[in-house]
């Protein structure tokens, strides 16, 4: 059989032609940058562990920037990806604007990129898909379980995460179109903790010494580290946290568990810290020549003291 000089072409390529990506589209062999928010949080905390985990049990090599809650850094740390010219990068941004142009870089750089967590807000052209939890049904649901536990009667103190971070204005969102389906149910003060722990215990120190606090029928926070400060506050205070002031949030993380056991919390909505599988799975089918949804989303639920000490068992062994 003659073969033309084309079709011997077509043949070598072919027998030549290795995909980046290995047959089960895992990233493994990859290297892959990962652009951290920081180390804010315990939930934090434990997706970086678990995204070293995933990476390291796949045999990808990851290349981990801690962004210490700083866009510039993690901006820079996207650059050194592209001088290294990764096979894909994960990034959890900080904050959602401002991100167009790096995108737009990486982009021209023929690097496939996967946000996870937060959002952004630049055209999501600019990536191949974001791997999240639902920040608005978080705050839905934080709001739904205050409203049959008070029977849709309280004044409300929130903690809210970092202004400009979509997980903050997805969870108000969420929460607010909720407690506005009952007349007495009212945020009456409301203060960014940044996320931070002792931000949660700061806002509530000084609205101790400011608020009657007799009026005060919950704390909503944005997360279990800041809910943790502020309980911390009121039983320095000698306020009764969990009893006399119902304490819901967010994130699931070992703490919060620990403080329901202590009868000093009532509800925490999950969020899966294990983003890391579904986004190297992502960039490795992306590689392998396969369209993704815009949008890959990582279910949580509500947990409240009954099932406490069975979660703190599972999340501390
Ligand atoms: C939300 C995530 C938030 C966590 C906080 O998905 O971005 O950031 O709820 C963390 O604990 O600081």
């Amino acid at each position: 059989m003659k073969f033309t000089k084309g079709a011997l072409v077509v043949i070598l390529c072919l027998l030549f032609y290795v995909p980046k990506a290995n047959a089960q589209n895992n990233g493994a062999g990859l290297t892959i940058g990962f652009a951290q928010v920081g180390s804010e949080s315990d939930w934090r905390l434990a997706f970086t562990e678990a995204t070293l985990a995933e990476a390291e049990a796949r045999g990808i090599n990851l290349i981990f920037v801690d962004g210490e809650n700083n866009q510039e850094k993690q901006i820079a740390a996207l650059r050194s990806f592209i001088e290294h010219n990764v096979d894909g990068i994960i990034l959890a941004p900080v904050v959602e604007t401002g991100w167009d142009e790096i995108l737009l870089e990486v982009q021209a750089a023929g690097i496939p990129l996967v946000v996870v967590d937060r959002n952004v807000t630049a055209d999501s052209s600019l990536y191949v898909t974001r791997v999240s939890s639902d920040f608005v049904h978080e705050g839905r649901l934080a709001a739904a379980w205050l409203a049959q536990k008070t029977s849709g009667n309280c004044k409300i103190i929130e903690l809210e995460g970092t202004i400009g971070s979509s997980a903050a204005r997805d969870r108000q969102i969420g929460f607010n179109e909720v407690i506005a389906l009952f007349p007495n149910m009212e945020i009456i003060l409301s203060q960014s903790g940044e996320f931070l722990r002792e931000g949660g215990q700061d806002i509530m120190e000084s609205i101790i010494q400011s608020e009657d606090m007799s009026q005060i029928c919950a704390v909503w926070s944005h997360n279990d580290d800041m809910a943790i400060g502020a309980i911390e506050a009121m039983n320095e205070a000698g306020l009764n946290p969990g009893e006399d002031i119902l304490i819901v949030s967010v994130d699931a993380i070992p703490d919060i568990f620990k403080a329901m056991m202590d009868g000093d919390a009532n509800a925490t909505v999950e969020l899966s810290p294990y983003m890391a599988a579904p986004a190297f799975d992502a960039i490795g089918d992306y590689l392998a020549g396969e369209t993704l949804p815009k949008w890959i989303p990582v279910p949580g639920t509500l947990f409240l003291p009954d099932t406490a000490a069975e979660e703190y068992a599972k999340r501390t062994q």
